[in-house]
């Protein structure tokens, strides 16, 4: 961390006091019945105090679902183009706010000021592509099998709508699912990660601006057991969707089945680049080191194994370990810096024992290996950027979900090994091949059983226009963003219309040819 980048993070802590936030419920800012508030810090200096956060209770959540259930029928009654247009008004406000939001961003969770302001762009795009789809939401149109009577699906919204998001991507997570929520007619409540509570906070403000009726939109800070736990038992709440850790999900999934709630689940990934013998391998170094590092590993997508033909093995390790090695770490708001911390100690601590559980099971650290501890980063979760090599595709640093700045690279022999290798694990979110070899580019991209595929490119990249999702322990079926988000939060009713005049009874009064 430079001087510079030190002073000008003082001025800007010293232009905006750490302040009380209330939860948005109903159109007012209100503070929680507990009476309680919590504090979030910023992972690269524990001493900023990014501000105090409601620590609400159920009946906290239980306003908040009253009042996007009174919200829901004048809502859902809104012509789906009116209700873009408060979307629309959203994606501007984001533009317009678009480095500001960033710069919280990063104090919530380190990141480094590019990704954040990704991550207002990715809410931006999202707000667009949900507003384009009220002039959309396009239906079914088909014959009947009968005369004189007409046949329609149309997309029905759901209700409330229980989102619990998380902290690695505050708000673009938000926006894929409150967008395509709001756009099929359904009211929102929102419990953000504690971790990065101010995000949403700034999501709803721009409702708040944008005029967005009250109660379709509240937010509702807290804890999981004391927020998102009545949340998913709340019979008013009709559709969940969560992103975060497999086993929380599963949990999810148990508490929605009673009241057969719709849940969309999107979990853990241990997700893999290929990179075969014909590679570019310096534009593979390039692709693992932005997959494995970017958000500092912290992503669902991070590329956290490096599958590499033996042929280019060496060379492949000797240039990403060297790459690693010199990515500077530090507060995220520094220009000069590269990778952020951790979001906080836990998760730290969680990387610190991969790192040691890798060098007791084998694996070669060749490149980082240790957290930072000294000098500028006392105050902060860093860690270095990590490589290790002579990985087996069974050691659980190859088979477990790490979420930080560590990837695995394993040897292969063939593109099948690869692939085996690839799939052989519970996940099924990102993967991604590099090679000029356009069959085996298809091969793979056929056989990688994920539901994120990409050719000579990372394992992260999604863009909000296509499903975003995965396989096995990462989803439940469904996906989100893209169209896919739209079938999360919208179900279908069929509609029939005799004109006929006389009783035309299905699949009985049909002539035969
Ligand atoms: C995540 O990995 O948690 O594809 C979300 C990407 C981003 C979204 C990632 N657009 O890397």
């Amino acid at each position: 961390m430079s001087a510079t980048a030190t002073t000008s993070f003082a001025q800007e802590r010293a232009l905006r006091e750490p302040r009380e936030y209330s939860n948005y419920i109903d159109g007012e800012w209100v503070k929680s019945s507990s009476g309680k508030v919590f504090e979030n810090r910023n992972p690269a200096n524990e001493d900023d105090l990014v501000g105090t956060f409601q620590e609400s209770n159920e009946d906290d959540l239980n306003a908040a679902v009253d009042a996007a259930h009174r919200a829901y029928d004048a809502w859902r009654l809104t012509p789906a183009p009116k209700r873009a247009e408060y979307l629309y008004r959203v994606g501007d406000i984001l533009k317009r706010d678009k480095e500001k939001i960033a710069r919280e961003m990063t104090r919530e969770m380190g990141k480094v000021l590019d990704e954040t302001k990704g991550d207002v762009q990715e809410a931006i795009d999202m707000a667009f592509l949900a507003a384009g789809e009220g002039r959309r939401l396009f239906g079914v149109t088909t014959p009947s099998e009968l005369s004189n009577k007409f046949n329609m699906a149309v997309r029905m919204p759901l209700g409330v709508a229980g989102l619990i998001t998380p902290w690695n991507f505050p708000i673009a997570i938000p926006a894929w699912k409150g967008m395509a929520a709001l756009i099929c007619g359904n009211t929102v409540v929102i419990k953000p990660a504690s971790l990065t509570p101010l995000s949403v906070i700034m999501l709803a403000e721009a409702f708040e601006e944008a005029g967005l009726p009250k109660g379709v939109w509240n937010v509702v800070t807290g804890g999981g057991r004391e927020v998102g736990d009545p949340m998913t038992r709340h019979e008013k709440v009709k559709v969940i969707s969560f992103t975060g850790s497999t086993q929380v999900g599963r949990d999810i999934s148990v508490a929605c089945a009673p009241s057969f709630k719709h849940v969309h689940l999107e979990m853990g990934g241990k997700n893999v680049i290929m990179v075969m013998d014909d590679a570019d391998v310096d534009l593979a170094v390039d692709g693992a080191l932005w997959g494995a590092f970017g958000t500092a590993g912290q992503r669902c997508t991070a590329a956290s194994r490096i599958v590499v033909h033996k042929k280019v093995y060496e060379q492949f390790v000797d240039k990403l370990a060297g790459r690693a090695k010199k990515l500077r770490v530090g507060n995220g708001l520094d220009a000069n810096v590269d990778m952020g911390p951790n979001v906080s100690a836990s998760q730290l601590k969680t990387v610190e024992s991969y790192v040691q559980i890798g060098k007791d099971e084998g694996a070669t650290c060749v490149a980082g290996g240790s957290a930072l501890r000294d000098g500028d980063y006392a105050k902060g979760f860093f860690h270095q950027p990590t490589v290790f090599a002579d990985v087996k595709r069974d050691m659980r640093i190859a088979q477990e979900e790490i979420f930080g700045p560590v990837t695995a690279v394993i040897p292969c022999d063939s593109l099948e090994d690869a692939i085996a290798i690839g799939n052989g694990v519970r996940y099924g979110l990102s993967s991604s091949i590099y090679t000029r070899d356009i069959n085996k580019a298809f091969a793979a991209m056929r056989d990688m059983y994920t539901g994120i595929f990409y050719v000579n490119a990372p394992t992260i990249g999604a863009e909000v226009h296509l499903p975003f999702g995965g396989t096995k322990e990462t989803g439940n079926g469904h996906r989100e963003a893209g169209v896919a988000g739209i079938d999360v939060f919208s179900e279908w009713k069929s509609i029939y219309v005799d004109y006929s005049g006389s009783l035309q009874r299905a699949q009985i009064d049909t002539e035969d040819i």
